[in-house]
């Protein structure tokens, strides 16, 4: 076994693998930016190493400096986490040349499936469903049109280095083609420096399911069942869930069979994501492959009992799967929230600061992976999640039912948060009937700024100030004695005094 790993990345995830590191008797080791230097990821390491001023590009992302720390304290491999380094190809075959093991797949194998036209190619040549559309780039205009003629619109441009939205388009009208084309591949350069594009059939409202898969080193490949990630705004994922309520053992068997064959199509080793897109016939189609462990992983954790991180490592170290695909069976549902430091009300504006107050909800079936304590600041540079929040119960309504109440008791003060956000979208009458798709948030809840949950802080900071001027105009207002006018109030149900 490893005796010492490197986390090269910050928050819960840096947290979330150190964890899996002391359970095995392994030494952790923290990499962390000057403006980190307290973070909650520091505190748990075993030994902890600045890496420079706290812009990602001068820290986190300085590969090179990374991998001199790893050599110099001794440990023999590193985990990427998410983000950051985690798909970058240059990082892993640089950890490899320096002697040091990648948590993660080779850098090849990334840079393959990161070309999202080339691991498409890959897929049709293994029988993996993929949307209907070319089968290469598009070279001219006149081949655009041809093909669109051929797989019907509306269509989709994507850009070979895509993901995550950019360098998109959507053609609804033939004349409309030219200038899409010219529009995704620009955008594609500047953004990638890759203006190479392709098309697909546009899919309207799909959903977004994808496949957990563990492959090692000797030709074991496993899948885990799906995750449903439909619930998201702009491509940021904001509420998953294991098992899809969409999905049926015979659908989950044919998906986990595509993601591996997807899986030993590209050569594929240690943990990662097939990801599909279904459409309103169930019928599923490759997307594209996420090289690395993902955010929402806890849910099929929560689902299965195993350990992912645990099984990269094992992975990593060279040690052959010990779990059979027959010993994967899903246990009850499990959804997490993605809790970050937003303003729902403004446009979901970041809102870093000061946590003056954080108190994590607990009991049963609950978990909570954070990077955060009281006391802590959110610093302006790095992505503003707080934490993720996990709730498992029995069936689908059990775990709704949790992470409601593990939402009303999560408190957090000094930043805003997307907390009241989730409670709107648990208690909503598609969402609970799984009724969902990747439009959502967009289609059914539309402009959720004006209509967001009050929350207790809200009405707190209400009442000081309504409390504040009537003593002000000499009134005899206090807590627990509002008028009795104010019937109906939010106000006057919640500070309903306790009886003496
Ligand atoms: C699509 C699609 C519909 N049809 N492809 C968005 C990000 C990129 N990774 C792929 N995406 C999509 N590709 C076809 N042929 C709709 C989306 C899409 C989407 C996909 C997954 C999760 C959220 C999404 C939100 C909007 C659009």
């Amino acid at each position: 076994m490893f005796k010492k790993i490197l986390v090269a990345n910050r928050g819960e995830i840096a947290v979330r693998v150190m964890r899996a590191c002391k359970e095995m008797g392994i030494k952790a080791v923290a990499v962390y930016s000057e403006v980190d230097r307290t973070a909650l990821h520091v505190r748990i390491a075993d030994e902890a190493y600045c890496v420079g001023p706290p812009p990602s590009s001068e820290s986190y992302l300085q590969g090179d400096k990374i991998i001199d720390i790893a050599k110099d304290c001794g440990a023999e491999a590193i985990h990427p986490g998410y983000g950051f380094l985690a798909e970058n190809p240059t990082f892993s075959r640089n950890v490899a040349n320096a002697g040091l093991v990648f948590i993660g797949p080779s850098g090849g194998v990334i840079e393959h499936l990161g070309d999202k036209m080339s691991a498409r190619k890959t897929m049709m040549n293994s029988g993996v469903p993929v949307v209907p559309g070319s089968e290469g780039g598009i070279e001219d205009e006149k081949q655009a049109v041809r093909l669109v003629n051929e797989i019907g619109l509306p269509v989709l441009i994507k850009a070979a280095a895509g993901g995550g939205g950019k360098g998109m388009r959507i053609v609804h009208a033939e004349n409309e083609i030219k200038s899409a084309v010219r529009g995704a591949a620009s955008e594609a350069q500047s953004a990638f420096g890759d203006g190479r594009v392709y098309i697909e059939k546009y899919l309207e409202q799909p959903r977004h399911i994808e496949i957990q898969i563990l492959c090692d080193t000797h030709g074991n490949y496993l899948y885990f069942p799906e995750r449903e990630c439909s619930i998201q705004r702009r491509h940021q994922k904001v509420i998953e869930e294991s098992p899809s309520p969409l999905v049926d053992p015979e659908m989950r068997r044919k998906m986990g069979e595509a993601a591996v064959a997807a899986a030993k199509a590209s050569g594929y080793v240690n943990a990662g994501t097939v990801e599909f897109l279904v459409d309103k016939h169930k019928k599923f189609y490759f997307l594209e492959v996420n090289t690395r462990l993902q955010v929402e992983h806890p849910v099929t954790e929560m689902i299965t009992g195993y350990d992912l991180v645990k099984e990269q490592i094992k992975i990593a170290l060279g040690a052959e799967l010990s779990i059979r695909q027959e010993d994967i069976v899903p246990k009850g549902n499990a959804i997490e929230c993605r809790i970050y430091a937003e303003d729902p009300r403004n446009n979901f504006m970041p809102s870093v600061g000061k946590l003056i107050s954080y108190e994590e909800p607990a009991g049963p079936g609950v978990r909570v992976d954070s990077g955060v304590y009281e006391g802590f600041t959110i610093p302006i540079f790095y992505d503003p999640m707080v934490s993720k929040l996990i709730a498992w119960g029995m069936d689908r309504q059990e775990a709704i039912d949790r992470m409601l109440r593990a939402l009303s008791e999560y408190r957090i003060v000094g930043v805003e948060t997307t907390i009241g956000f989730h409670k709107t979208v648990l208690q909503e009458a598609n969402f609970r009937d799984g009724n969902i798709s990747t439009h959502y948030i967009q289609e059914v809840l539309g402009d959720i700024s004006v209509e967001l949950e009050v929350t207790e802080d809200d009405m707190i900071a209400v009442a000081s100030a309504v409390s504040y001027r009537r003593m002000k105009q000499d009134a005899q207002l206090t807590i627990g004695t509002a008028p009795s006018g104010s019937s109906g109030s939010a106000w006057k149900n919640s500070f309903r005094p306790a009886r003496r």
